[in-house]
């Protein structure tokens, strides 16, 4: 059988912020699945953890007990069983495991050595991981969500807003969105730069902004649209994950950069106020992962045309979105991999999303690598949006280009993407 699996072995490497993680190698007689787990920073309470050794070298980041897992553990559990069922191998993960946050083996072990799995199945098979997904589908790529302006936990709290993000919304094609937004990203670089309100670049890449408010931000970001030659809410959308759960805890919520304390309902009218003013289709996190009911009043109110996603709040959890939908508390999911836990529960996510009529959004995490599994994830399963950061630094580019490279392989020149009339905002 080309696909039993002959070996699995870790190796310690390491990831955009520096800090070590853990890259997984499933060998097969017919080919090599290798995965890197990538790592968040502003993290929800219901996710997979990493398993991190402590102490003091590295801040504590190490994974030299996460890698024994993979070496000891978990290559004894997976060799000789077949990279083609990837259910039955996440299965048996999980329950070697045995605990509800995957902290013994690790969460980092356990999600890079699923997604390996399933590249090393895909490779018997002489095929990309997105077409070894997509099947005989008709693939399409998807809509890229694009970080401008880092903020938040990414940027020492310099802005509470986590991500100023964009969305061409007007885009032709895949190519035609990355176009539009290189020229989004350098406009908004220079415009900065030029009011003395340029730091650098955050964690994902996005520019490290020195703006007194918000508002400013918001402000910035349309006239760099503009400065782009393009048309804000027609061309170019809006998108921000606020994050809150970083800066909020029992109905409370902290301004840093106002320095001042507002409660839930008083958050949420500042948003509404944003979405009335600024061309925005997309908003993550707008309150904390522990204030349900603040996001059903959020998502009444905002409209069914405004993508509300639970990123933190939802942890790409099936249970989780099953329940969200039944209260109404958001209508869109953030998927990532590794908060679900392994391959076979992120795509158990995106099926509950669907069967909820919500949309969905494959993303990267703050602390990434050369990996570029996520955007075969988006493809193969046919997602329509795609987050992996700013437009800058190779963790992130790595993945926007492969999009391309699949859409040459596609045979669709710049890349097709779904219908704007698809998109909730499009509607
Ligand atoms: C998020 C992600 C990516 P992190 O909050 O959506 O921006 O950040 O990986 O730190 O959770
Ligand atoms: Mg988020």
């Amino acid at each position: 059988m080309k696909t039993r699996i002959e070996s699995v072995h870790g190796r310690r490497v390491w990831d955009s912020r520096g800090r070590p993680t853990i890259e997984v190698e499933v060998r097969t007689a017919g080919g090599i699945g290798r995965v890197i787990a990538p790592a968040g920073a502003s993290t929800g309470s219901a996710e997979a953890v990493d398993r991190r050794d402590g102490g003091t070298a590295f801040g504590g980041y190490d994974v030299r007990g996460a890698l024994a897992s993979v070496d000891g553990e978990i290559a004894e559990l997976l060799t000789g069983r077949d990279a083609a069922d990837q259910a039955a191998v996440d299965a048996a993960l999980i329950a070697a495991d045995g605990t509800p946050n995957r902290s013994r083996l690790g969460g980092n072990a356990i999600v890079a050595t699923s997604m390996a799995v399933a590249h090393a199945a895909a490779a018997a098979q002489r095929v990309s991981l997105w077409r070894h997904l997509a099947q005989e589908r008709a693939a399409l790529l998807p809509l890229p969500e694009i970080q401008i302006f880092g903020g938040g936990a990414h940027a020492g709290r310099r802005v509470d807003v986590q991500d100023f993000m964009v969305i061409a919304v007007g885009a032709g094609d895949y190519a035609q969105a990355l176009d539009w937004t290189a020229e989004v990203y350098r406009a908004a670089g220079r415009l900065m730069a030029d009011a003395g309100l340029l730091q650098g670049v955050a964690d994902e890449g996005g520019w490290w902004p020195a703006f007194a408010t918000n508002e400013q931000a918001l402000d910035v970001l349309m006239r760099a649209i503009e400065a782009a030659g393009l048309r804000p809410g027609d061309e170019m959308a809006i998108s921000l994950d606020i994050a809150a759960t970083d800066f909020g805890r029992a109905g409370r919520y902290r301004l840093a950069r106002e320095g001042r304390e507002i409660g839930s309902d008083e958050l949420a009218h500042l948003l509404l106020g944003w979405l009335r003013r600024y061309p925005i289709v997309a908003i993550e996190d707008p309150l904390a992962e522990d204030d349900a009911d603040a996001w059903a009043r959020f998502t009444a109110a905002a409209g069914s045309k405004v993508e509300v996603v639970g990123d933190d709040f939802i942890c790409t959890s099936a249970a989780r979105i099953a329940q969200a939908a039944a209260s109404g508390t958001c209508n869109t999911a953030l998927l990532k991999p590794n908060q679900a836990g392994t391959l076979t529960e992120t795509k158990a996510a995106l099926d509950a999303a669907r069967a909820a009529g919500w949309e969905s959004i494959v993303s990267a995490r703050s602390g990434e690598t050369e990996d570029v599994t996520i955007v075969h994830l988006a493809v193969g399963w046919g997602v329509k949006q795609l987050k992996v950061g700013s437009f800058a630094r190779s963790e992130r580019m790595a993945k926007w280009n492969e999009g391309l490279r699949i859409a040459e392989a596609l045979g669709q020149g710049g890349g097709r993407l779904a219908s704007r009339a698809s998109f909730p905002w499009g509607r």
